[in-house]
């Protein structure tokens, strides 16, 4: 059977969901409404007072408004959150990714106010957010970490010691902290103390637990995670790895999955690996096992995301499982319909984030009005994004404003489409990263797929001339130019026969005074 065919809410669902209420905004908020709707499910949307035109808002069934702006007042405020729920009669609650989504104690506030948490068990989200319990974990279960301590370090002499096992470069990380947050390389025997009163410091600021752990550096990794997806009866699937060390400051650019890192035996072991770790913490709905890999032979676990991540879309389009789909169904306490055999990895994804960014700026975030917007489409494209001509991009969260996802049966076809792809996207008025993502895109050791953490930072000279800015003074110019010319192109006709020798004359050529007058207005045309 088909997987298209599996995954139903049936009539004897141990707990059928039929109001959902999605605690967070964007582009996973229309995601998941999206997969609430296609499983008849009505959905409730949450909305700051700058997100009230959100398209989030527009597409939900019922929609409850927070007073404020900031992340701290609304998308975080579990009080007025559970308020929400309880107001709008939602029996499940879904929280995305970032904000709350990984927090032990919002999910058993749902519970407690009669709402089905859609994500995995507190006690689970609470044992892997422990960095320093989740390895102790992988440790009985003889999954591979790297060396480093195995408890809180309890004062810099019990550094030291450590030190002399596992040498230096050696990194401290915060076991509370994850995703990059909380840590400090440390490079030599004369910084230990100080490295460790700083990260222990900002580990009790930051998440209110000053426990510190370390471990041997390991320089410029690649960084794989697997994908895992397991229902509420112990049954567990992986569906295969993502490379995500295409990033920048911990920021993913681009993730793709399979990784051309792994042939099919060391695939089907980090599978396996991620199978055990997710089992081990009694893990349930889909999650992400994350890895670094010094080479194919040296992987090992780094930490457990316990959430829907915002590159899950890749791993759909490789396995042709709806992840979001399966975490109601999940939610739902049903089993999952497929076992790992079923599961086969098909062809190959990338997952670009647009966000509203000038790389030319250091990637200065640019909210502001989208004037135009036109997505692209055709063989292999997906776009999953909340924009729309005229939304208004708020400056209070994330700058991420499209994910554009392509599918192709190889990975030099996907990397074809993608390009053709960016050249149809049209974002006018705001800057973004689409030309950034073209530049990687075309570069040779992105092609031969010989990169690893640190390729953004160390090909820094190579992306400058890839791109320019758009000037703050002469954004209002711009956004007029690109509204006359919208206006100008749709009585543009689609090919022109020159009259005069009657040779064709390609669109390209046409518009080039078009491309021109704005690349002149904008500074950031791509003639
Ligand atoms: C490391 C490491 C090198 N050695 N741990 C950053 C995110 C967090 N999940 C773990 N991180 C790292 N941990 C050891 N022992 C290097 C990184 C790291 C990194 C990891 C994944 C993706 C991008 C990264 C960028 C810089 C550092």
């Amino acid at each position: 059977m088909s997987l298209y065919t599996k995954g139903q809410i049936s009539n004897g669902s141990p707990r059928r969901i039929k109001r959902l209420l999605i605690a967070n905004r964007g582009e996973i908020a229309v995601r998941i409404i999206r997969a609430a709707r296609d499983l008849g499910i009505e959905t409730v949307a949450l909305y700051s007072d700058a997100d009230q035109f959100s398209l989030h808002v527009k597409l939900a069934d019922y929609s409850v408004r927070l007073p404020g702006n900031t992340p701290l007042e609304t998308y975080l405020n579990v009080p007025v959150l559970i308020q929400a729920v309880k107001d709008s009669k939602a029996d499940a609650v879904h929280p995305g990714y970032g904000f709350l989504s990984e927090s032990a104690d919002f999910a058993d506030a749902v519970a407690s106010a009669g709402a089905k948490f859609v994500g995995p068990s507190a006690a689970s989200m609470r044992t892997m957010g422990d960095k320093i319990e989740a390895k102790k974990l992988m440790k009985i279960h003889k999954v591979q970490c790297v060396p480093g301590s195995e408890n809180p370090l309890k004062d810099v002499d019990d550094l030291r010691k450590h030190a002399k096992e596992v040498g230096f470069p050696m990194i401290l990380k915060a076991s509370a902290g994850g995703g990059g947050r909380g840590m400090r390389v440390v490079r030599n025997e004369g910084d230990l103390a100080e490295s460790f009163a700083a990260c222990t410091r900002e580990a009790a600021s930051y998440f209110g637990n000053p426990a510190v752990f370390c471990e041997r550096y390991i320089e410029n990794p690649r960084h794989i995670e697997v994908q895992v997806l397991f229902d509420e009866h112990g049954n567990g699937v992986h569906l295969f790895e993502r490379d995500c060390s295409i990033q920048r400051r911990h920021q993913k650019l681009i993730e793709e999955a399979p990784s051309l890192f792994l042939n099919e035996v060391q695939r089907a072991e980090i599978g396996r690996r991620a199978v055990i770790a997710a089992k081990a913490a009694g893990y349930s709905s889909a999650g992400t096992i994350e890895f670094i890999c010094e080479s194919p032979e040296r992987i090992y676990f780094m930490e457990m995301n316990t959430r829907i991540q915002v590159e899950h879309t890749v791993s759909e389009e490789i396995s042709d499982i709806d992840l979001v789909r399966w975490q109601i169904l999940v939610a739902c306490g049903e089993k999952l319909a497929f076992k790992q055999e079923d599961i086969h990895l098909r062809g190959w994804a990338f997952e670009a984030r647009i966000n509203a960014e000038d790389p030319a700026k250091g990637f200065l975030p640019g909210p502001g009005r989208v004037n135009q917007v036109r997505f692209p489409a055709g063989p292999g494209i997906r776009v999953d994004s909340h924009l729309y001509s005229g939304y208004e991009i708020p400056q209070f969260y994330d700058s991420m404003v499209a994910k554009l996802i392509v599918w192709g049966p190889t990975r030099d076809i996907a990397i074809e489409r993608m390009l053709r792809a960016l050249s149809e996207f049209e974002i006018d008025g705001i800057p973004t990263t689409a030309k950034f993502h073209e530049a990687v895109l075309r570069h040779p050791l992105f092609r031969a797929g010989t990169f690893n953490t640190g390729f953004i930072d160390q090909q820094a000279e190579y992306f400058k001339g890839a791109f320019s800015a758009v000037p703050d003074d002469q954004q209002t110019h711009a956004a007029i130019l690109a509204a006359v010319l919208a206006v100008e192109e749709l009585r543009r006709p689609a090919t022109m026969v020159s009259e005069v020798k009657g040779t064709l004359v390609s669109n390209q050529e046409r518009s080039l005074w078009r491309d021109r007058a704005r690349l002149e207005a904008t500074n950031r045309g791509g003639i």
